[in-house]
């Protein structure tokens, strides 16, 4: 930046504060608010959620990811390296949230065998970044999930072969926050469910709980245990086990946290419409923020209504520390570390936007039944010079201001991932 677009800038930033004050807003407040709000960074992202474990292995379960853009991780190092550009460009402090299968080994494991040691790279390395470490159990993506069941399988075999390794994956959670020192959150998702109409809804969910109770018997004081729901996948349009009710039902028994997937809902059904019942009854939430484009597609996030709903009920009900916000999505067709600092940097935007909101005077304005102002206001806010507070925020974290992060993933292109191929 230069001497005078760096002048312009603070100028704009104080124009701002200004503004925002006489609305009753503390920018500054908002500034160093949002820096305590880590994001969960979803490694998946950077690979089209094909992991480690082998090399031939194929997307499976469910979950489809389309586009052939160049230049994907094939390495733990080479993701790492494209995470750590990510880094750069995204302001704040954040966490990383990794799946079974992005294990590290000389010699083949079974999922059912994974130890702490087959993910020590992974914790030194966010030891190094200074940042946190969320984990998931992967159910899916192998032979024995090839018929769409894991922990329903009437098989006895097999939902204990998938019950070991959620049982597993909490060790290695529960070690990685001891090492980190901030708990992990691990988050249990199965792609069980049926193409057509079941003859029996009850039974698959009967075993899933039952299946659940001993996955989470141990106790494991440096894990935050969640459990996600969906609504219908590729292969499970007619019947998922772990549907919306089976999950807040099982989440608020255990008092674990309840996991929502912005994509895992009927289209018109909103996670930000959710999160305060739910809160009254979990103790926790875990966010997928997702877009969902006609159907569960995992599109990068945009900085669009729900997101900003999403967010807004965060910040203006101070639930940050009940609501870890994890980011859910894998797109192939753009550049993949451009797809992680788009989707964060919206993330932050939407979280910052919600901080400048006047929610003071709004919730006055709704007490006393003044409908008009509420809504007024609420208007207002939208035109505010948003951009100037979070440029500011940028600058502060020593992050690229404006598009000018997009020229550092081009040299990045250049130099690193158009040499993988
Ligand atoms: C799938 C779920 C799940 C996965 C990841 C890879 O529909 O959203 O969270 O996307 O765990
Ligand atoms: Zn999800």
């Amino acid at each position: 930046m230069t001497e005078s677009t760096l002048t312009q800038a603070t100028t704009m930033y104080s124009q701002a504060k200004e503004l925002y004050a006489a609305s009753g807003v503390n920018t500054e407040a908002a500034l160093e608010r949002l820096a305590t709000i880590p994001i969960s960074i979803h490694c998946w992202q950077g690979d089209d959620v094909g992991g480690f474990e082998n090399p031939d292995g194929k997307l499976g379960s469910g979950l489809a990811v389309t586009g052939n853009y160049p230049g994907k991780a094939r390495t733990p190092d080479e993701l790492r390296q494209d995470l750590e550009k990510a880094l750069s460009l995204i302001p704040g402090s954040h966490r990383l949230n990794l799946h079974a299968i992005y294990l590290e080994s000389d010699t083949p494991v079974e999922r059912n065998e994974i130890e702490p040691k087959h993910f020590q790279g992974w914790i030194d390395w966010c030891k190094s970044q200074h940042i946190g470490l969320d984990f998931n159990p992967s159910c899916f993506s192998h032979p024995l999930a090839d018929n769409g069941l894991t922990l329903t399988s009437p098989d006895k075999g097999i939902r204990q072969f998938w019950i070991d390794h959620c049982k597993a994956s909490r060790v290695i959670a529960d070690e990685m926050g001891k090492q980190i020192g901030s708990k992990a959150v691990t988050n249990i998702w199965i792609p069980d469910g049926y193409k057509d109409t079941p003859a029996d809804r009850m039974a698959p969910r009967q075993r899933l709980k039952a299946a659940l109770d001993e996955i989470l018997a141990a106790p494991t004081p440096n894990n935050i245990d969640a459990v996600e729901s969906k609504l219908f996948g590729i292969g499970s349009e007619a019947y998922v086990a772990g549907s919306h009710e089976f999950y807040l039902g099982y989440a608020i028994e255990k008092q674990i946290a309840l996991c929502l997937d912005a994509g895992h809902f009927h289209p018109t059904e909103m996670i930000s419409e959710k999160i305060s019942a739910c809160l009254l009854y979990v103790p926790e939430l875990l966010l997928h923020v997702s877009r969902g484009v006609r159907w569960d597609s995992d599109h990068v996030v945009t900085l669009n209504d729900e997101l900003l709903a999403i967010t807004r009920e965060i910040v203006a009900n101070n639930i940050e520390d009940r609501v870890h916000v994890g980011l859910d999505f894998f797109d192939a067709s753009i550049n993949r570390v451009a797809a992680w600092t788009i989707g964060v940097r919206n993330t932050l935007r939407g979280l910052l936007t919600g901080l400048l909101e006047p929610t003071a005077q709004l919730r006055e304005a709704e007490l006393a039944g003044d409908y008009t102002s509420r809504l007024a206001l609420q208007e207002e806010a939208k035109t505010m010079p948003i951009g100037a507070v979070w440029d500011e925020f940028c600058r502060r974290h020593d992050s690229p201001v404006g598009s000018s992060w997009l020229g550092e993933v081009r040299n990045y292109e250049q130099s690193v991932l158009s040499q993988r191929d």
